[in-house]
């Protein structure tokens, strides 16, 4: 069985959480992280001493980097309809992948760990959080444009491994309390992936 290191309240861990259900695989987990056992414990860092959060251990195969761990566990159950074969259509999932893990992110994480989890010294940073915002606003309205022409999910018709990371953003965006502009399409791509049990278990499930 999958095993799976990491708390479940954190972004990256719940792709692998939201995933795992998507293909079936069976999974158990552990608290580590922030709030639980902390990652520099030697018992954490025989498993990866790069100290972050999710690790899996495959029966011995040990992974880290959520996105990667998500396109494994596609390619492990052979889900094409998830992580596609053709590589131009495999690019652009790809290419969401990477856009969560970068462009998003940057903004996204200030405000996250200021306003939300009231982390030091992000909280104190008015600064930071104000230019975080900003960021991230620019990169959801981007996402809002992207909808315009294309959806309903974030490669087309088809739901794939992309929006796993960007449907957590997204649920993120919706759930943490902050001034926004309103994005009508964003917000239906939000309800659109809550049709999925996955996500409302591991995604859009309270907690931001
Ligand atoms: N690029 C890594 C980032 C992992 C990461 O930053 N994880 C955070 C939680 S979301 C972490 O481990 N934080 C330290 C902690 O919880 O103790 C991935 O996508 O897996």
């Amino acid at each position: 069985m999958l095993r799976i290191y990491g708390r479940s309240n954190s972004i990256n861990v719940r792709k692998v959480l939201w995933m795992c259900d998507e293909v079936d695989e069976p999974f158990s987990r552990e608290d580590w992280g922030r709030g639980y056992r902390s990652t520099d414990d030697e018992t954490f860092r025989r498993v990866s001493d790069f100290g972050v959060v999710p690790v899996v251990d495959d029966g011995g195969f040990i992974l880290r980097e959520s996105n990667t761990i998500v396109r494994y566990l596609a390619s492990k159950h052979g889900r094409l309809d998830l992580y596609a074969p053709d590589i131009k259509a495999r690019a652009r999932i790809e290419q969401w992948m990477d856009w969560a893990a970068t462009d998003a992110y940057v903004g996204f994480r200030p405000v996250f760990l200021g306003l939300q989890v009231k982390m030091a010294p992000y909280k104190d940073d008015a600064e930071g959080i104000r230019a975080g915002i900003l960021e991230w606003t620019r990169q959801m309205q981007r996402l809002e444009t992207h909808f315009e022409g294309n959806g309903p999910f974030v490669t087309g018709a088809a739901f794939s491994v992309g929006d796993i990371p960007v449907g957590l953003i997204v649920n993120r965006w919706f759930a943490i309390p902050f001034e926004k502009p309103n994005l009508p399409r964003v917000a239906q791509y939000y309800d659109r992936l809550a049709e999925r049990p996955a996500y409302r278990t591991h995604g859009r499930n309270g907690t931001p």
